[in-house]
């Protein structure tokens, strides 16, 4: 049988990395089939284009996984899929928490054939018999002989052949400038951010997040070998097509046990196994001098921290009271000092923000070392504590707020402020963080480094803002080209120099040594 899994995009703004779990059902696929990876962020597609897809390509079962904010279009293109009389499965965080919205279960349409809840790892194999004999359940749970809840362990995790996967759909390197780049350096033809993860739960429970419920709170590793060896395979794989590779590990907080990080971080280091990598850590844990000393030498660039707020009452009202924003300098000055930069998180419309809180953010921001901050608002997502709080308290607004995804767009009523003004604090907080003006201070700030450097943190604040603010199309990136051309004349002349060996800021025997240009 052929098998499509997609991974719808959300219509607005484009992640810069493919998904996880397509590239792991694929490896866990019963041998007999055929798995074909669509990411509508690489591939957009709109429905009448899957359908056709699907036609053509005589697939015989489609898979999709979709976060909340892309369920909207995941529907809309399983009810095209099914139309055309082929089976969808559907699995991810948002439908394992509403299965009845996505079997027709509440009053609305049917969109998937059957539903995968939790973690999908040990199911899926058996989906894919149902299907092919013609006998897919509704739903497909995770649990043991016994019935009860069981959780993949990771000791045993699928080898992903990512020496065999077409990846061109993931390529980030313009094509018509792919075979010039092809001869820099170690080759950068190819450039592509790959998800890995090392270990899965996360014990905070932190109010607005998903990842507790879904995941656990009890945390399940993979070996040491295991990553290891998949860090090898991927770097051999870019080498031999004189390309880059990144790797984002997706744990929730990849530094959990820190024992076990550093652990694995050597066994990385021992292994020659290192490549470029952002991970996503909470800056309490980042507290640790021999960590931050493992995360540069392992080729750690990027650690991304949920901040949220620089407001304890704030912090402490969504269960995230060990965030302390009296550590957060400290912490960011400790990553800069071994040329590791941080991607620091907000969220906006918190029940103690006020008017005003995105230029109170912003003011200890220009005080930090340069990053990429994001901004967002609190999000009701479902099943979370904090859609409970709210929707016992009568606060939301928007109770389906996924039925229509609206960038942006508040689901309930903050305290402090109404939802207009937590609307412009957001805009605000994006605007000025990233206005030319504030690109040219951050990379000014870093005047004391290789210009490489500076270069990476220039390039990764143009990319990184698409992913969460609209900015699709050759005009819009021409549009920020032209508003940023006086820090880009500077880098490229700056460049110059360097390479005719006239006395510039930057030694040339540093200068190009490049962190990633996008998390
Ligand atoms: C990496 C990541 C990202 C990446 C992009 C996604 C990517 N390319 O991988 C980045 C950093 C860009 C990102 C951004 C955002 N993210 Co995010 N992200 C994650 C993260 C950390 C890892 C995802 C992952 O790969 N997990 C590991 C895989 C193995 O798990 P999985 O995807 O759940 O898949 C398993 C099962 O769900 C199931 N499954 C999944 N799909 C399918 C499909 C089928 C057919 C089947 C059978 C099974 C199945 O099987 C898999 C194996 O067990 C998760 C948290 C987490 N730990 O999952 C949050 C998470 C998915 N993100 C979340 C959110 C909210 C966001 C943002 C909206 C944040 C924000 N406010 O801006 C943005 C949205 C970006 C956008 N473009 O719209 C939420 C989603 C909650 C929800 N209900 O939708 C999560 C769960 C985190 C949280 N705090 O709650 N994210
Ligand atoms: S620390 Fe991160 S992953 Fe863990 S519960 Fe809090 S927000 Fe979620």
């Amino acid at each position: 049988m052929r098998i499509l899994l997609y991974n719808p995009d959300n219509g607005v703004t484009r992640n810069f990395m493919p998904h996880l779990w397509m590239f792991l059902l694929q490896a866990l696929t019963p041998a007999g089939h055929e798995v074909v990876l669509i990411d509508g962020n690489a591939q957009p597609m709109d429905e009448a284009g899957i359908a056709r897809f699907v036609r053509e390509q005589n697939i015989g079962l489609v898979g999709i996984g979709a976060m909340t904010r892309m369920i909207a279009k995941a529907y809309r293109m399983a009810d095209a899929i099914r139309a055309v009389g082929v089976p969808v499965v559907m699995g991810g965080p948002h439908v394992t928490e509403e299965a009845d919205e996505a079997l027709g279960r509440n009053g609305g349409p049917r969109h998937a054939d059957a539903v995968a809840l939790g973690e999908a790892d040990e199911t899926w194999p058996r989906i894919v018999a149902d299907a092919e004999r013609g006998h897919l359940k509704d739903i497909y749970a995770p649990v043991d002989a016994f019935g009860q809840e069981s959780k993949p362990s990771l000791k045993e995790y699928p080898a992903i052949p990512w020496d065999k996967i077409n990846l061109a759909q993931f390529n980030l390197v313009p094509k018509m400038a792919a075979r010039t780049l092809q001869r820099i350096g170690d080759g950068w033809g190819t450039f592509r951010i790959i998800p890995m993860e090392s270990g899965r739960g996360c014990p905070y429970g932190c109010e607005f997040c998903t990842v507790t419920g879904f995941f656990g709170d009890s945390i399940r590793f993979r070996t040491n070998e295991s990553v290891v060896n998949e860090l090898l395979l991927l770097k051999a794989r870019a080498k031999s097509e004189g390309g880059q590779i990144a790797v984002f590990f997706i744990d929730d907080n990849f530094a959990i046990n820190i024992k076990r990080t550093k652990s694995l971080l050597r066994d990385i280091i021992a292994a020659g196994a290192q490549v470029h990598w952002v991970a996503q850590i909470s800056a309490n844990l980042l507290r640790d001098e021999e960590l931050v000393d493992l995360i540069a030498a392992s080729g750690g660039k990027w650690v991304f921290i949920g901040m949220e707020s620089i407001d304890p009452t704030n912090l402490a009202d969504v269960n995230k009271g060990f965030n302390k924003p009296g550590e957060y300098a400290a912490v960011l000055q400790r990553l800069a000092a071994r040329n590791v930069y941080a991607i620091t998180s907000f969220i906006f419309g918190m029940d103690n923000d006020t008017v005003g809180v995105a230029e109170r953010t912003l003011k200890e921001i220009r005080t930090w070392p340069a990053g990429l901050p994001i901004f967002g608002l609190l999000t009701p997502l479902p099943a979370t504590p904090l859609y409970k709080r709210l929707e016992a308290a009568g606060r939301l607004t928007r109770p389906k707020h996924w039925q229509e995804f609206i960038p942006f767009a508040m689901a309930h009523t903050p305290l402090k402020m109404t939802i207009e003004e937590a609307h412009a604090e957001v805009r605000a907080g994006w605007a000025h963080a990233y206005s030319p003006e504030a690109m040219a201070q951050a990379v000014d700030s870093l005047k004391d480094k290789p210009l490489g450097y500076r270069i990476n943190i220039f390039i990764a604040r143009m990319c990184f803002r698409g992913i969460y603010f609209p900015q699709m199309g050759p005009l819009s990136w021409l549009k920020l080209i032209y508003q940023n051309r006086r820090t880009i004349f500077s880098l490229v002349k700056e460049g110059f120099a360097a390479w005719h060996g006239r006395p510039a800021r930057t030694a040339p025997d540093e200068s190009l040594e490049t962190g990633i240009p996008a998390a």
